[in-house]
């Protein structure tokens, strides 16, 4: 067969194994995974270089409307551009109905704000804030068919969260449907009830927004969430857990036979609390939710990635710019830190930190690399095996990494919108130099090689956790 492009003398790296081939790829897709494949219009040298399937970043967060008179600094363009510097493929955006609306309309307006901007491949999840008789009984089920497989709840933020009779109902919809639910655990009125003291106490720093949002208010939400999961009898999604007791709540429900999927993220491995105290409202750049706590729960996070309570290693991308009134830094937000918009940019740093801080100091082997950071997310979120592995038949997006490359993290070379990085100065061993996406070049050595998105909408199959379909 004469091949469109041929990757020679590379190192396979799947989520199970490790091997020498080169990969032949035809019309977009993986072809012939063997020696000495020479007949292509197109030959890539990967002596030296890992080639992994592109990563995949199941939580990232581009475009959405954020409070008055604060911009997200992603859109789907920059946001997008981002991930494929950091060696990802493909990335799910979230689609956040607001009340009143119809899934379909929001659907609507979050397509049209990717449309034609993505560099690489996009899916939805639909974040459900009202979830009405009419948007679970009629438009969810029709909309799962349609390939919208997963959506997500809030426990927490006033006009987010769901009440616990809205969660139950949600879980029933999906266990019916098999929907994958991911679930934001935190407890919203033990953080108002904190919030409430932390103002009489005249305590408005960006420090506090970590001492209003205590593991406690974690981990109880994070109970709580598995007892609905059980008493529904449906898998969920604990996304972006940030310390061992959330950690120990999912062991003991998987314990129990719960169908539970964990999700850990950068910032709780890189950053703590004491971040958030930085002098000069610097801290106010680490404000995310849940925050960053101390180095035990970093340790934890560490363990959780190693012994697989985590399945998911990703971004939680949620840009917002530092020096600028519509960003960090808006009026209210100097003043007090409940103003200060929750979000760190991360999907461009993502994979390089976990391979630099994981893989190369030897705290996780490269196959675990490849399963937490892009199989497990293409499986659980309906996109395997076409997405998420290296295997003939599956689409050519594919990641070279070089293990040697050494990086000083500067913001500049993250082409993301906001205007740092949490990471500025962290010293990485290890980078993705060279991006296909189904089977064209998009970065090389390091670099965008387009211009205009090559990315395309993908519609999902059901959860590998949905047997019926998998
Ligand atoms: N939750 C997220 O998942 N992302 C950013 C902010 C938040 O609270
Ligand atoms: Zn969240
Ligand atoms: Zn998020």
């Amino acid at each position: 067969m004469r091949f469109d492009t041929v990757i020679r003398h590379g190192t396979v790296v799947t989520a199970s194994d490790t091997f020498v081939s080169d990969v032949g790829i035809k019309d977009g897709r993986i072809a012939a995974l063997a020696a000495d494949l020479t007949d292509a219009d197109e030959v890539i040298d990967a002596t030296g270089l890992f080639v992994m399937p592109g990563g995949i970043d199941s939580h990232v967060h581009l475009d959405q409307p954020s409070g008055d008179g604060i911009v997200m600094a992603d859109d789907f363009d920059s946001g997008t551009r981002s991930a494929a510097i950091g060696g990802n493929s493909t990335v799910l955006a979230f689609c956040m109905q607001e009340k009143g609306q119809s899934l379909r309309e929001a659907l609507k307006i979050y397509h049209a704000k990717a449309e034609g901007k993505c560099h690489v491949n996009v899916a939805f999840h639909l974040v459900i804030t009202d979830p009405t008789p009419e948007v679970l009984g009629q438009e969810l089920p029709a909309l799962v068919e349609d390939g919208y497989t997963s959506l997500k709840v809030f426990m927490t933020y006033e006009g987010l969260r769901l009440r616990d009779d809205e969660i139950l109902a949600t879980l029933d919809t999906a266990r019916r449907t098999g929907a994958l639910v991911m679930v934001h655990c935190e407890n919203e009125d033990a953080i108002r009830y904190l919030i409430g003291r932390h103002e009489e106490e005249g305590k408005f720093a960006p420090k506090f927004h970590a001492t209003t949002r205590p593991v406690a208010a974690e981990r109880e939400a994070t109970h709580r969430a598995l007892s609905l999961a059980e008493i529904v009898d449906v898998p969920i999604v604990i996304v972006h857990v940030s310390n061992r007791e959330a950690m120990e709540e999912i062991r003991r429900a998987r314990q129990r036979g719960q169908k539970i999927v964990g999700e850990t993220c950068p910032q709780y491995l890189m950053l703590t609390a004491d971040d958030l105290d930085r002098s000069e409202m610097e801290g106010a750049k680490y404000v995310c939710s849940p925050p960053p706590r101390d180095k035990a729960s970093q340790d934890a996070c560490w363990e959780g990635l190693e012994q697989g309570v985590f399945d998911l290693f990703s971004s939680d991308h949620c840009p917002f710019r530092f020096d600028d009134p519509e960003g960090k830094l808006n009026e209210q937000g100097k003043r007090h830190f409940r103003w200060i918009p929750n979000g760190i940019p991360g999907v461009a740093t993502r994979l390089p930190i976990l391979f630099s801080e994981g893989v190369m100091k030897g705290r996780i082997d490269i196959n675990q690399f490849v399963a937490v950071t892009s199989t497990n997310h293409a499986k659980l979120y309906g996109l395997y095996p076409r997405k998420g592995t290296i295997a003939i038949g599956a689409d050519a997006d594919i990641a070279l990494w070089d293990p040697n490359k050494r990086i000083t993290l500067t913001n500049d070379i993250l082409l993301h919108g906001a205007d740092y990085t949490p990471y500025e100065g962290q010293e990485l061993r290890g980078w993705p130099v060279h991006l296909l996406l189904g089977g064209e070049t998009i970065v090389k050595d390091g670099l965008l090689t387009q211009r205009d998105g090559r990315g395309s909408y993908l519609k999902r199959k059901r959860s590998s956790l949905f047997p019926r379909e998998a």
